[in-house]
């Protein structure tokens, strides 16, 4: 008994020698420990022998099966082992290379200029309005007083797809929508910014599409108070709590009387300078009461209703705000223009803190 084990534990040494995966592992264990293994086979020689012998060769089974339990699991730790280091090495990372940039997207200027405005709106209360870019020549200018014989209604300055429909050419057709389509004739608070087409060459002041952003109140008693009040929160609000507003008489077909909106000049304060063309005041928005026959063709009555309306374009804004020379740039998608006026502005930000 004493030699079989010995013998045993001398042939199952070698075979772990040879163990290289759990698989090998398992089936020497199932073929020593396992119910038909080679130590239930020794159990059960043990029931045949003298009961005299028994207590000794039950004593070195105990042992044996101690020892066998003992490389098998020194065994299987090296199994582990060398599992973690196969991993360690198949995984291995160089974590002094430098990393790979990644390039992270920013918010378009114009974009920005938009988010900016509709947010003060909406915190006046206006709702943000948007209309389709494709329209009829009745909301595109009939409804705003813009009678057939209109220079404005010109085939040369617009792009007319048919003979009815045109790309819209400002985005006062939505507010016409927006006032023919509420049927109570209520009061309106709206902005409405978009896309809008002129057929202009372009250069660095113009564009064929460019974006515009327009505003009206309607209600009863509105006047050029309100006008002017409303106008003087959002130029605070975009170029600084010192500006002042300056209305000029002007001319829209929309409304009666016009007004063109000076701001005093953000750069300079109002002692001239090259921004403002040595005037100390900058051109930044038109404006006016909304026409009589504006309100008539869109079902309000202008003895009971007034409002006002303005207009502004954004490439203009975000040009004299981000000091952008040339319009072409926000549309021609150079990341480098867009991510230097993303690093512009950060450092603005710095300097203004
Ligand atoms: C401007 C200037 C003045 C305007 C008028 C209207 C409407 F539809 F309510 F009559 N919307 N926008 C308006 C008035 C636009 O842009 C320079």
């Amino acid at each position: 008994m004493k030699e079989n084990i010995e013998n045993l534990k001398e042939k199952i040494n070698l075979e772990l020698k040879e163990v290289n995966d759990l698989n090998d592992y398992m089936r020497l264990k199932v073929e020593y420990l396992g119910k038909k293994g080679k130590v239930p086979e020794l159990a059960d020689f043990i029931k045949t022998l003298d009961k005299s012998e028994r207590k000794d060769a039950g004593m070195l089974l105990n042992e044996f099966k101690k020892y066998i339990n003992n490389i098998l699991e020194t065994t299987r730790e090296r199994l582990e082992e060398e599992a973690l280091n196969q991993k360690l090495q198949d995984e291995w990372i160089d974590i002094t290379l430098p990393g790979t940039k990644l390039n992270v997207g920013s918010t378009h200027p114009l974009t920005k200029v938009v988010d900016e405005i509709e947010e003060l709106f909406l915190s006046m209360g206006y709702d943000v309005v948007e209309g389709p870019e494709i329209e009829s020549d009745l909301y595109n200018f009939e409804k705003l007083n813009l009678a057939k014989d209109h220079p404005a209604r010109d085939m040369q300055d617009s792009f007319y797809i048919t003979a009815e429909m045109l790309l819209r050419t400002q985005t006062s057709p939505v507010q016409a929508r927006t006032m023919d389509a509420n049927l109570e004739k209520g009061p309106i608070r709206m902005i409405c910014p978009g896309k809008v087409y002129r057929k202009d060459d372009d250069d660095m002041s113009h564009s064929h599409q460019f974006t515009q952003i327009e505003g009206l109140l309607v209600d009863e008693n509105i006047s050029v108070a309100h006008l002017k009040g409303t106008l003087e929160i959002l130029v605070k609000k975009m170029f600084g709590d010192d500006r002042e507003i300056r209305f000029r008489p002007s001319f829209f077909p929309f409304t009666e009387p016009s007004l063109e909106v000076d701001v005093s000049c953000f750069k300079c304060g109002g002692e001239g300078c090259s921004i403002c063309k040595q005037t100390g005041w900058i051109e930044i928005l038109g404006s006016g009461m909304v026409h009589p026959n504006v309100l008539r063709e869109c079902g309000y009555d202008p003895e009971i209703y007034s409002g006002f309306a303005f207009g502004m374009g954004p490439e203009r804004i975000a040009m004299l705000k981000y000091g952008i020379n040339d319009i072409r740039h926000f549309y021609t998608n150079n990341m480098n223009f867009l991510e230097n006026f993303d690093r512009q502005e950060l450092e603005d930000t710095n300097e203004s803190k």
